[in-house]
């Protein structure tokens, strides 16, 4: 599918191993032994109601390929980032079988498949390498020769020099050569077709040559999100011309400052979104805006304050960008840094009546019908209206977000003069299904208790699609 068929999607991220098992049990997994707990293809296709449920229309699975076996004194390759063979399957997951059966199952759903690729490097468990273990790049020839990336600051130490450690060694790959390139172009174009992917996200990608990608991204002929894992909007900015779109790292981090305590800097974000709007190629209409992912500590590390954790969750679902959400976030998952945000989804047993789970469906349903009530929602960049120290108002029409950061024992209230709404437009808080009026302006004032946010809609654009506060 094309950049502009996803722009209205949105993601769920999942670990496969960690996701659901084939025959529906609950092996025991301890996240700090970094080994594989049973996850599988199979298990994804029978929780499809469960993601579905929420309101996801594209899941984005780990990286599917052969990865290096056994124990490498750093775990083993249960996340999948640790290619060996770029041509084999990882049985741990499954069969090209189940594979192309987790596609046809999304695909009946009219759901998308997202593809983790690694093209940057193959992972080794000796250093240095045993080269004739990889396949097909199995010369030292292939690769850049060894040294560890010290001077991020340093562009070509960035591109040729090598991620991992003298334990699991990431052999990085000489993009530089014609072959390699070539060999990879064909690879993707195999890889998206044989598995009828709609979409791929591709890893590492500030690590090889931005004028690697164009062709890459033409090969793979779907969709391409790109990790380019920096804060910086100078920074990023320039792989948005040569991929469709970037995760939203930039943002990412302001967001999470913002909103992990009542003394969190909101004007941080504001100010990172309006550069990243006038920055990127599209804008922040195609980046992949996240609040949690499997290389960061949860939310839920830093606060458990359920009022920040639903504001802060509220974000993806009301900027311009595609949500993604990173499974686990919805049960309320705790985990900090890697590998311990990697939780088995089974130990949580896929409950949905819970305040969060509700919550992800609030929010995707109500993003659903603000692009089916406006032609434009998806072009219409989102504006900030009325920034005090602890609230915002974004406006992306017809929507009208109001967050804040006082947490669950603070009662913020918002005065937003001109909303842009009808005189005495009546609207509705889809997180609480309360009636607003807007005043005889259009402008809104509102509050809220226990420091939760509003996401306001007329009252006549919810009529349409039936699924948000219904019982209205
Ligand atoms: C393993 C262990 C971990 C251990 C780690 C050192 O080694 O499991 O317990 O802590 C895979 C696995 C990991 C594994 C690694 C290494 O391989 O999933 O569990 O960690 O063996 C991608 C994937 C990621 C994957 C790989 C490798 C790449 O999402 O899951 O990891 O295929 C760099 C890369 C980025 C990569 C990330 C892990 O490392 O650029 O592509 N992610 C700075 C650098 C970044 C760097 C980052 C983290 O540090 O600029 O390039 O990312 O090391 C901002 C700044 C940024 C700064 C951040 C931290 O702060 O602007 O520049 O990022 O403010
Ligand atoms: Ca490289």
């Amino acid at each position: 599918a094309s950049a502009d068929e996803w722009r209205s999607r949105a993601i769920y991220q999942l670990v496969t191993d960690r996701f659901a098992t084939s025959n529906g049990s609950s092996p025991p997994c301890d996240t700090s032994q970094r080994v594989y707990c049973g996850g599988t293809w199979q298990g994804v296709i029978s929780k499809l109601d469960y993601i579905q449920n929420m309101g996801f229309d594209a899941v984005w699975i780990s990286p599917v390929v052969a990865n290096v076996e056994g124990n490498t004194g750093e775990g083993e390759a249960f996340h999948g980032y640790w290619t060996r063979d770029i041509n084999s399957l990882n049985e741990h997951f499954g069969s090209t079988d189940d594979l192309n059966a987790l596609a046809s199952a999304l695909h009946t759903r009219g759901m998308f498949l997202m593809l983790d690729v690694v093209v940057n490097h193959m992972a080794a468990t000796s250093n240095p390498p045993d080269y004739s273990s990889f396949s097909p790049f199995n010369t030292q020839a292939d690769f850049h020769l060894e040294c560890f990336i010290d001077d991020y600051n340093n562009q070509t130490d960035v591109e040729q020099c090598w991620l991992g450690d003298t334990t699991v060694p990431l052999a990085d790959l000489n993009t530089e050569n014609d072959d390699i390139v070539n060999t990879m172009y064909t690879w993707i174009k195999g890889l998206v077709g044989n598995y009828s992917a709609d979409g791929v996200r591709i890893d590492t990608v500030k690590h090889i040559r931005k004028d690697f990608w164009p062709q890459f991204a033409q090969n793979a002929g779907v969709f391409t999100i790109g990790e380019v894992l920096d804060g910086n909007t100078s920074y990023v900015g320039p792989y948005t011309q040569v991929l469709d779109s970037v995760l939203d790292y930039p943002t990412f981090y302001p967001l999470t400052s913002a909103f992990v305590s009542p003394t969190g800097n909101l004007s941080s974000l504001v100010e990172l979104v309006q550069q990243a709007q006038s920055t990127y190629k599209d804008g922040e209409f195609m980046t992949g805006s996240f609040l949690e992912n499997h290389d960061n500590p949860r939310f839920q590390s830093m606060t458990q304050d359920q009022a920040l954790v639903k504001n802060a969750m509220t974000w993806p679902f009301i900027q311009d960008g595609v949500p993604i959400l990173y499974y686990g976030q919805e049960q309320g998952y705790t985990g900090g840094a890697d590998p311990a945000n990697r939780e088995a989804l089974w130990l949580s047993g896929y409950v949905e009546d819970k305040p969060l789970v509700n919550h992800v469906k609030t929010l995707n349903a109500v993003r659903k019908s603000a692009i089916a009530s406006n032609g434009s929602f998806l072009t219409t960049p989102l504006k900030f209206l009325a920034t005090t120290s602890s609230t915002l108002a974004v406006s992306k029409p017809p929507l009208l977000a109001l967050l804040s950061n006082g947490g669950n024992a603070s009662s913020p209230s918002w005065s937003v003069p001109n909303a842009g709404y009808a005189a005495n437009e009546p609207l509705v808080d889809v997180v609480s299904c309360a009636s607003v009026t807007a005043d005889s302006n259009g402008g809104v004032s509102a509050s809220s208790q226990g420091g939760v946010p509003m996401v306001l809609m007329p009252a006549s654009a919810l009529n349409k699609s039936g699924s948000v506060c219904s019982n209205l």
